[in-house]
């Protein structure tokens, strides 16, 4: 396969100033007829791409021509001309019922009910005509469509309308005109049978927007969240960014057959039905905080993304990472602050962190590619949204807004670099930040250590930081990078102390930042009576690992005493993992387990302490994220040990106080949405887990009457997972309970999926291979593939990571069957593989022989082809 560098760009040859289309919309057969008005850029003949098209006729200035006139060969059409303008026609015909890749126009749904649409992010235009297929051709868009008009009522395309009609034999026609230039990736069209509910909307200047959300009519009452939030996301944009949205109308619409979360088409945005659907007989709250933060990411796109693109698929954190972060802020002020960011660090940590220490480690953004749509990772989009954070912490709220006025006024209409955002922001602030582009080209997370030194003679605290990043796949050579460091020093009664750096004349704030841009440097604090405890990377102001030689006793003050919700998590996150640390080690009288079940025993019975944030204290790192931890991985016994130092937490807690918690929390039982219950329902949750391992048998009664009397899904979800923890064959009339209830709820489903796949232990396989014989299951659509083998393969450790390599064996083999359908689905779902060398010798052996065997096929797709042979490197 052939890889793209950055390095190779060069700008497009030929512009497209107007780009007309005109559909004659079938599902077996769709005919597109397109003008492109091009100009010419550079002395090179016209190149276009175009996949899977059969090519019906191709005129330049209203001349057809002959074969032998033009090139038609691997993806490209080429023409040579001597003019430096002309407009190219052509007419292609492609087949949206055969298309189960999902990408180009596509059939959602079944042939008689279902409906149309497109999805062209990064590569999916060509699928539907020839054009220059990359984010730096920007084009103003004229639609047309044209179908029958009882199969296909409603016609959508981005931009404003612009007039509809009625045809003969029972067609009719509707045309869109964007007065936005955008790139091919942001075009979309939807046609078919779809319900939607409205709102009328008048942005901070004035301008009346119409807004749609569509669905099909069997969820279309379930969209009225989608719709509160695109509101608040339109306000908050206008409030926080200046940023007012600029067509007249702005669609949403809801499909079950999608291969990514959603799409920002320009005002046609597509969703996952996963992130738009909402009601609480069949969502969870986490749920309705992620319809809440994807509708607002695809519509802060709209800016950041949409006017200002990206100049080449390299730069897709441009838009990602930053918009990521815009989503984070929006989370962070509708909900809790503190517990947003508990959440983003989380998942950071869970899935980030493991891609970048092992084979498909990529820098934020990368410097070659073999295929684009394997680049949409947890490294774009969540460390990018980090590096924005730093980059907004660096300048202050005031600033980073002065900095983003000025990059959105100087590159609206253009396709940008990373460097040219860098250099807004810091134009905008009158400081250069180039030296974090260093963040965006080095893969691999930095390891941040640190080590305190008192000296009471003196009365000061020096503190030396110290990075090192470890090679990475293909990248051996580390820099030094700026690390910001918030901090605080505490005594040890919890108290922050008032910071005065050598050379300063007055002690300032309890808290501030220093920057580690060196590999070493110290940081000597004065006045400091006693050897503080000191809170580092407060807020995790850097994506990097901590690596300080805390005493339990320093980590549990923290635990106790800092005011910052997300710091003192962090602080019990640290010391989880040293208690940790004791029950591997077999050490069940050691220090750390002690003093973190007694620093959470605490903070159970302080009253003051919020129940969302105990309910976070309360969960240690997964099984994921301790792998860290371990020489070499053996997911069984990290398994073991975890569930270990749960368990010496229930005892210390007491099952006493554990039920009395759950029975308080039980008895304000409501599906109610306000942040109050959803976190008694969160602790709830946590509660009967700890008991449970403790008291099984009383915890499944609870569990069972909590199914039975469950007001929505959450508790319902959660009672069925724990019943089916304790003992999955006991549980089995709630999980065939639920199975028939939500029969034709297709999220539903796809829970009752997932919450069966991530059942721990050797029966899993066996499990998930009985569930692939459900009716409901099959291999044609991306969210019932994820939840049953993405689940399985991605979350599941022990199930998956079988000693004898069964289960690896079963995903090769499904994997190959994904791939025949969905290439993207199965390149994603193979991601599975990525950690396999860290695995202990047995099961290294056995993945390495599955990883192997499956990258030596040559009948695979480009996309799982690039992922297993790096994952096999
Ligand atoms: N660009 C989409 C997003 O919003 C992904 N297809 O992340
Ligand atoms: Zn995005």
């Amino acid at each position: 396969t052939s890889v793209i560098r950055l390095a190779d760009y060069r700008p497009p040859a030929w512009s497209v100033e107007h780009v007309a289309l005109e559909f004659d919309l079938g599902i077996d057969r769709t005919e597109v007829a397109a003008t492109l008005e091009l100009v010419r850029q550079a002395d090179e003949p016209i190149r276009l791409n175009g996949e899977g098209l059969e090519l019906l006729s191709l005129g330049v200035d209203g001349r057809t021509l002959a074969e032998g006139e033009y090139i038609l060969a691997d993806g490209v059409l080429e023409i040579a001309i001597d003019a430096e303008r002309c407009t190219v026609n052509t007419r292609v015909a492609v087949h949206p019922a055969e298309n189960t890749a999902f990408e180009g126009l596509y059939l959602s749904g079944s042939r008689d009910r279902g409906f149309l649409l497109t999805q062209c992010e990064a590569e999916g235009f060509r699928h539907i005509t020839f054009f220059p297929d990359r984010p730096d051709v920007l084009s103003r868009y004229t639609v047309t469509l044209r179908a029958d008009h009882d199969r296909f009522p409603v016609l959508l395309a981005g931009g404003n309308p612009d007039g509809e009609g009625v045809l003969a034999d029972g067609r009719h026609w509707a045309r869109f005109v964007d007065p936005h230039p955008k790139p091919s990736y942001l075009f979309a069209v939807v046609a078919g049978r779809l319900e939607r509910i409205s709102h009328d909307y008048t942005t901070a200047d004035g301008r009346a927007v119409a807004l749609h959300i569509w669905a099909e009519a069997d969820v279309i009452d379930r969209c009225d969240y989608a719709m509160d939030s695109l509101i608040r996301s339109m306000q908050w944009d206008e409030r926080t960014y200046g940023r007012n949205y600029d067509l007249d109308v702005f669609h949403v619409v809801a499909t079950h057959d999608f291969n990514m979360g959603a799409m920002e088409n320009k005002g046609l945005n597509i969703f996952n039905a996963k992130y738009l659907l909402a009601d609480p007989d069949s969502s969870t709250d986490d749920e309705y905080r992620h319809v809440e933060a994807v509708v607002a990411h695809e519509y802060f796109h709209n800016w950041s993304g949409n006017r200002v693109t990206c100049r080449d698929w390299f730069q897709l954190s441009l838009k990602e990472g930053l918009t990521v972060f815009r989503e984070q802020s929006f989370s962070a002020d509708m909900n809790s602050a503190p517990l947003k960011r508990i959440e983003d660090v989380a998942l950071l940590r869970r899935a980030q962190f493991p891609e970048d220490a092992g084979p498909l480690s990529h820098p934020v953004r990368p410097s070659q590619y073999s295929e684009i749509n394997n680049f949409y990772t947890a490294t774009v989009y969540e460390k990018g949204s980090e590096l924005v954070r730093m980059l907004a912490g660096h300048l202050g709220q005031e600033g980073f807004r002065k900095g983003m006025d000025r990059y959105f006024e100087r590159h609206d209409g253009q396709a940008a670099t990373i460097e040219d955002f860098l250099t807004a922001l810091g134009d905008a602030n009158g400081t250069d930040l180039s030296p974090y582009l260093a963040w965006y080209g080095q893969a691999g997370t930095p390891r941040l250590s640190a080590e305190g030194r008192f000296d009471a003679a003196q009365r000061r605290y020096r503190l030396t930081l110290r990075q090192r990043t470890p090679a990475t796949a293909g990248q051996t050579a580390k820099q030094a990078l700026p690390i910001p460091v918030r901090l605080s020093l505490f005594d040890q009664s919890g108290k922050a102390l008032p910071l005065r750096l050598e050379g300063e004349a007055a002690a300032g704030a309890t808290e501030r930042t220093v920057v580690l841009d060196s590999a070493e440097r110290g940081f000597v604090f004065e006045d400091v009576d006693a050897s503080p405890v000191p809170s580092l990377l407060r807020g995790f102001s850097a994506p990097v690992i901590l690596e300080c030689d805390y005493v339990p006793g320093e980590l549990a003050i923290l635990l106790r005493h800092d005011p910052d919700g997300f710091n003192r998590w962090e602080a019990g996150q640290q010391l989880a993992g040293l208690a940790y640390d004791d029950c591997r080690d077999g050490n069940v009288e050691g220090s750390a387990l002690r003093a973190w079940t007694e620093a959470l025993t605490h903070l159970f019975n302080d009253k003051g302490v919020d129940d969302a944030l105990l309910a976070e204290l309360l969960t240690p790192p997964g099984e994921i994220e301790l792998v860290e931890r371990q020489a070499e991985r053996d997911p069984d016994r990290i398994r073991i040990a975890r569930q270990a130092m749960l368990r010496k937490l229930a005892q210390r807690i007491g099952a006493e106080a554990l039920r009395a918690r759950y029975a308080g929390l039980r008895s304000e039982t409501t599906a109610a949405l306000d942040a109050p219950s959803q976190a008694r329902r969160q602790l709830k949750r946590r509660v009967l887990d700890l008991y449970a391992l403790i008291q099984p048998g009383e915890a499944r009664e609870l569990a069972r009457a909590q199914y039975e009397q469950a007001p929505g899904m959450t508790d319902r979800l959660a009672a069925l997972t724990t019943l089916a923890t304790l003992d999955a064959h006991a549980a089995e009339a709630a999980i065939a309970h639920f199975r028939q209830r939500y029969d034709g709820n297709a999220l539903a489903l796809d829970k009752w999926f997932a919450m069966q796949a991530l059942l721990p232990g050797a029966d899993a396989l066996a499990r998930v291979q009985a569930l692939e014989d459900d009716q409901a299951f099959m291999l044609k659509n991306p969210n019932r593939v994820q939840s049953l083998l993405g689940s399985f393969a991605r979350a599941n450790p022990t199930g998956f990571h079988r000693a004898d390599g069964a289960a690896y064996r079963w995903l090769a083999d499904r994997l190959v069957a994904v791939d025949s359908l969905n290439p993207q689905v199965a390149a994603r779902v193979a991601t599975a593989f990525n950690g396999w060398k860290r695995l202990e010798p047995v099961r290294r052996e056995a993945a390495h022989a599955v990883v192997a065997e499956l990258a030596s096929r040559k009948d695979l797709s480009r996309d799982l082809t690039d992922i297993l042979a790096r994952v096999a490197l």
